[in-house]
């Protein structure tokens, strides 16, 4: 009997997971410590909520939840991280363009890679944002730099022949045999591992006065994780137990506040960035030892996806505690003025949140009985009646001004920007090109998500529902 111990793309993705989770509790200790507290957090929410607490995922899921950041140096360089991630089941979605969503200086483009399907995802939903360098914008970068990080770039190897060549294999097949998906996994994690090269001192601090975060891509030989981010379900308590073990934060939560309402998108918090010892090579030839600040650790807690017409709404919700925030006495916090924003604009339950259109969810018969046995009925009359129930769908995906508040709370200089230049255009069909592959719209993976499930309830019911 043919007995198949192939393994299958969750598998290698879990595994991945795994050991870049490992790779980097060894490099940056003080991801271990958020580690265990996120549990901690967790647990103790699941015990004070019961079943509630896993409405946004189980538990099993959320402890295992991690996402990383990585950043690489040109089209090239994106192009070979996309073949090894589809090796894992992990694809392009959304397209982030950090250069203006910060005051201070990040000059990159992204993506994330995750997995898209449903299923895919409850099994493991791994997912890397993934950041390519615009070294020819001329907003900071001039003529002789841009050439000298396309020399340094194009010089270097972050991923083998073999490693690309077993990657395009694993995602041909959809699975790869025991050996192989034991050296794929090698590869893969060697890959993101911090180099122990020395780092060319003057070109790194070059980089650095215009971007921290150009040196961190252009200014040493290989690409590393910069951060791996756990999942918690209450941020909130989170960043207390932090700061009361004495761990430095940010300043504050990013994203949506604390409120009694349903969660919606992405909150995130920091710890700021530790010093990190580097060997550097210095310009009389000697190698001494040397520190670098730029990564940092950070954790997440996930809500429910918003539809176009919500996020609207959110980013106008976003600019209306700016300006209360502005014209408020000094000594009132964002939170604050943020939680009373939402009362006023945004239903404070899930259902409303469903029948207003402002968020995603799938409709779940409950109540067939309830049902109209002919014709049709529209969604908020089955709702209402009971006979659907509406079921979040989760935010798989990332928001930009959060991404570049974590930055800007860590970066110790904001570096250079001359606005006076003009910027390369980017967006998601030129940022497709450059990866080889559509970057696929995360509204259309979460309607497509939600459609199928009326259409299921529209078969089980027999009815058509508007
Ligand atoms: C990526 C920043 C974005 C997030 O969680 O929003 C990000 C980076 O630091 O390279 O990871
Ligand atoms: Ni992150």
């Amino acid at each position: 009997m043919p007995t198949t111990t192939k393994l299958q793309l969750w598998e290698l993705r879990a595994e991945f997971a795994l050991r870049l989770a490992s790779l980097y509790g060894n490099e940056v200790p003080a991801y271990n410590t958020l580690v265990d507290v996120s549990q901690e957090v967790n647990e103790d929410f699941i015990r004070k909520n019961g079943e509630n607490a896993e409405r946004l995922g189980s538990i099993q899921r959320v402890t295992a939840e991690r996402h990383g950041a990585i950043r690489v140096g040109s089209a090239r360089e994106l192009a070979q991280v996309a073949r090894v991630f589809a090796a894992f089941g992990m694809y392009p979605v959304g397209f982030y363009d950090l250069r203006d969503a910060s005051k201070s200086s990040v000059p990159v483009v992204s993506t994330a890679f995750r997995p898209i399907d449903a299923d895919e995802l409850a099994k493991n939903p791994f997912r890397v944002f993934t950041s390519m360098l615009a070294h020819d914008d001329r907003r900071f970068f001039d003529e002789e730099t841009e050439k000298q990080l396309e020399t340094f770039i194009g010089a270097r190897i972050l991923f083998s022949q073999e490693l690309l060549e077993l990657a395009d294999k694993a995602s041909a097949e959809k699975e790869l045999v025991p050996e192989e998906s034991t050296r794929l996994l090698d590869l893969a994690t060697a890959a993101f591992e911090l180099s122990q090269e020395p780092v060319d001192h003057d070109w790194y601090f070059k980089l650095e006065r215009i971007s921290a975060v150009a040196a961190d891509i252009g200014g040493v030989p290989s690409t590393h994780i910069n951060h791996l981010t756990p999942r918690v379900l209450d941020i909130d308590d989170l960043y207390a137990r932090m700061e009361a073990r004495g761990i430095a934060m940010i300043d504050e939560i990013q994203g949506p506040p604390n409120w009694e309402g349903p969660d919606v998108l992405l909150r995130q918090t920091s710890f700021r960035a530790l010093a990190e010892e580097r060997n550097f090579r210095h310009s009389d030839g000697g190698v001494r030892p040397g520190s670098l600040r730029v990564r940092f650790g950070e954790v997440e807690q996930r809500g429910i996806a918003l539809t176009p017409h919500g996020r609207d709404v959110y980013d106008r919700l976003v600019a209306e505690v700016d300006n209360l925030l502005a014209a408020s006495p000094a000594g009132t916090t964002r939170v604050e003025v943020a939680a009373q924003v939402w009362r006023r604009n945004l239903p404070d339950n899930e259902r409303d949140l469903a029948l207003t259109g402002l968020a995603y969810f799938t409709y779940r018969v409950a109540d067939p009985a309830k049902a109209p046995t002919t014709g049709s009925a529209s969604l908020r009359q089955l709702v209402e009646a009971g006979v659907l129930v509406p079921e979040p769908i989760v935010y798989e995906d990332f928001l930009p001004r959060s991404a570049a508040g974590i930055f800007q709370s860590n970066l110790t200089d904001d570096g250079s920007r001359d606005d006076g230049q003009l910027g390369t255009p980017y967006d998601i069909d030129r940022l497709s090109e450059v990866l080889g592959s559509r970057i696929l719209d995360p509204n259309e993976l979460y309607s497509a998500q939600q459609n199928a499930s009326v259409k299921d309830a529209e078969r089980q019911l027999c009815i058509t529902i508007t």
